[in-house]
Parts: structure tokens; C-alpha cells; sequence
């Protein structure tokens, strides 16, 4: 078998998996197709979408202060960004950092090498002088070898509240498995979307556009480029919750109609009830105490949270 029919089964198997339970699920790390990525890049200049823009002018105003923080006692480090995307924010702090004349590394690492590739083009373009050296890889595998490499102190990025993704458990699961890849004394920086009015958490993922409506239902649209499935796009809406006591915000698709829907490469027909939905993605928002306890059982310190004028959004420094 090779790569890419390897990786078709596992979605594959993903899909079938999650459309064969109740409730239905399917795994949000499947919106990330081409048009996917495209739709998300859109989503991050929506109006509604205030996260990026709030993450943006923590680093604009406040990376003196978070270099400051990175370096301690240190005079290098390396820098790790866990899915750098097209370092849209990222590269306020490596231009400061230059500026500065700081003495280190920037490693993103991505499972896709395109993405790093053009990262790398881009970043020589824009800031020639900076270092940078990507990884390509699953993020685990990647940071074990970079510990196991040389005695550098590691500060790792993980923006954009991406943690926000997992539910709690495997949160805690993922943080501590960075953990273990860490020596004492290396950092970790990480994005978390606060709890706010309600109305705003929702318009964020309820544009006027209907961006991140698309952008969900795209997942039918892959299932049946992908699988040869027959979604009849039309007949599925958007629709995300948020619930303001546990900070949960959920994504699901709601099928419009009783209908069934028949996927080739399962060669299986899945049924759905009139308004019968699937659920896609979670987008935890977290009080402060939340990432209190979140950074606790991971067996990290809480250095220093940076936060943004409105206090939309926090980056939280850790400490191993
Ligand atoms: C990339 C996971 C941070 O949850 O806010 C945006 C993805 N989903 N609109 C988020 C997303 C719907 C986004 N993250």
C-alpha cells in the first residue's frame, strides 16, 4: 500500500467510524483540504473573527516584553511553532527578534512539506537574515529528536488557540506529551480564546458571509470528492452552540431532511433523520482559571499571561 492509499483508508475508516455513531461525529482535522486551508484564510479576516486580529496586537505590543521573557537568563534559544500555518503573526516576533540581534533558531513543524517549503521562501524573502530550519513530521516525533539534539533552550509555539480543538482529557494528553519532550527550564507559549459575551463567541463562528458555514460543510464536499459519496451539499446547514457555563463551543452539520446518503468507498449507505445532526468541531473557550488548572495537570508554571487590549484573547507562557 502505498502513502497516499494509506492515508485514504485511515480517513476513510475515520468517516465511517464517526457516521456509524450516535450522535454522529466527524474529526475536524479533516477540514484542512486545499479549499479548506483557503476557507480558513478567509475566516481569519472575517469581522466576526476576532481571535486572530486579538493574538495579532498581543504580539505587536507586547513582543519586547515576551522576548524578554523567552530569554531569561539565556542569550539563545531555539524556536519551535507546532502548525505553522503562513506565520501570518509568527513573523512580528521573528522581526523583532532580528532587530534585536537575538541569537537563535526558528523551527516550524508541519506535517505538510509544502507548506513548510513555502514558509521557508517566504521567511528568506521577507527576513533574510533570520535562521530557520524546518521540520517536517508529526510534532512529537519532531520535538523528541530536537531535545534529544543539543542542550539549546527550547521555546515552543502553539498559537491560535489550537489547543482548543481537543476536548479536555486529550488536551491535557497532548500538553504532557510535549512535556515529555521538553527539558526543565523550556517553554512553551500558548493561544487561548477567553470566555466573553456570548453574541461575540457565536457571530465568530456564525458569519453574516456564511464563510464558516462553508467551511464546515466543505467536509461533506471532501467525503464525496474523496470517497465518492453523494451529499446532496443543500440539503445540510451550519449551525454552532456555545454554551457559556463550560466555555464549549460546538460546530455541527444538521441534515435539512430525512435522507440517506450512499458512500462508494465504504460501499455503506448512512441514514438520516429529519434534523438529525453531526457534530464537527469543538472551539473551547477558557476562563483563566481553567488554563490554571489546564497548565497545572500538564506539570507546567505559568511565566507570564500576555493578553490583548480587550482581553479577548491570552498567550500563556509555561515554564517545564
Ligand atoms: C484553527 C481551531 C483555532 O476553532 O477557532 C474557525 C478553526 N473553526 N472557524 C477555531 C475554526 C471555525 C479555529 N482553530
Amino acid at each position: 500500500m502505498n502513502d497516499s492509499t494509506e492515508a485514504l483508508s485511515a480517513f476513510a475508516e475515520d468517516i465511517r467510524t464517526g457516521l456509524n455513531q450516535f450522535p454522529k461525529t466527524l474529526p475536524s482535522r479533516y477540514f484542512y483540504d486545499q479549499i479548506g486551508d483557503e476557507l480558513f484564510q478567509r475566516i481569519m479576516d472575517l469581522d466576526e473573527y476576532y481571535l486572530t486580529r486579538a493574538e495579532f496586537e498581543v504580539f505587536v505590543r507586547q513582543k519586547a516584553e515576551i522576548l524578554k521573557a523567552f530569554l531569561g537568563d539565556n542569550d539563545n534559544f531555539r524556536l519551535v511553532e507546532l502548525g505553522a500555518g503562513d506565520g501570518t503573526k509568527t513573523k512580528v516576533l521573528l522581526s523583532h527578534f532580528v532587530e534585536q540581534k537575538v541569537d537563535f533558531t526558528y523551527s516550524p513543524i508541519d506535517i505538510s512539506g509544502h507548506v513548510l517549503a513555502q514558509l521557508k521562501d517566504d521567511l528568506s524573502a521577507e527576513i533574510p537574515s533570520l535562521k530557520v530550519e524546518p521540520i517536517v513530521g508529526e510534532y512529537f516525533s519532531a520535538l523528541k529528536e530536537l531535545s534529544g539534539n543539543d542542550s539549546t533552550k527550547e521555546v515552543v509555539l502553539f498559537l491560535g488557540s489550537n489547543i482548543g480543538n481537543f476536548d479536555e482529557a486529550s488536551g491535557v494528553e497532548f500538553l504532557k506529551h510535549i512535556g515529555a519532550n521538553l527539558a526543565a527550564g523550556d517553554m512553551l507559549l500558548i493561544g487561548f480564546d477567553l470566555m466573553k459575551d456570548p453574541r461575540k463567541i457565536l457571530s465568530a463562528y456564525n458569519d453574516r458571509e456564511g464563510v464558516t458555514k462553508a467551511f464546515n460543510l466543505n467536509l461533506l464536499t471532501r467525503i464525496n470528492s474523496e470517497l465518492g459519496a453523494n451529499f446532496k451539499i443543500d440539503q445540510f446547514d451550519h449551525f454552532p452552540t456555545y454554551d457559556p457555563l463550560t466555555g464549549e463551543t460546538k460546530s455541527h452539520i444538521v441534515s435539512k431532511i430525512k435522507q440517506e446518503v450512499f458512500i462508494e468507498a465504504l460501499g455503506e449507505s448512512i441514514d438520516f433523520e429529519a434534523w438529525e445532526a453531526i457534530h464537527t468541531e469543538v472551539s473551547q473557550k477558557y476562563s483563566y482559571k481553567m488554563i490554571e488548572s489546564f497548565a497545572e495537570e500538564a506539570g507546567f508554571r505559568i511565566v507570564k499571561n500576555f493578553t490583548d487590549s480587550n482581553d479577548y484573547f491570552v498567550d500563556s507562557l509555561w515554564e517545564k
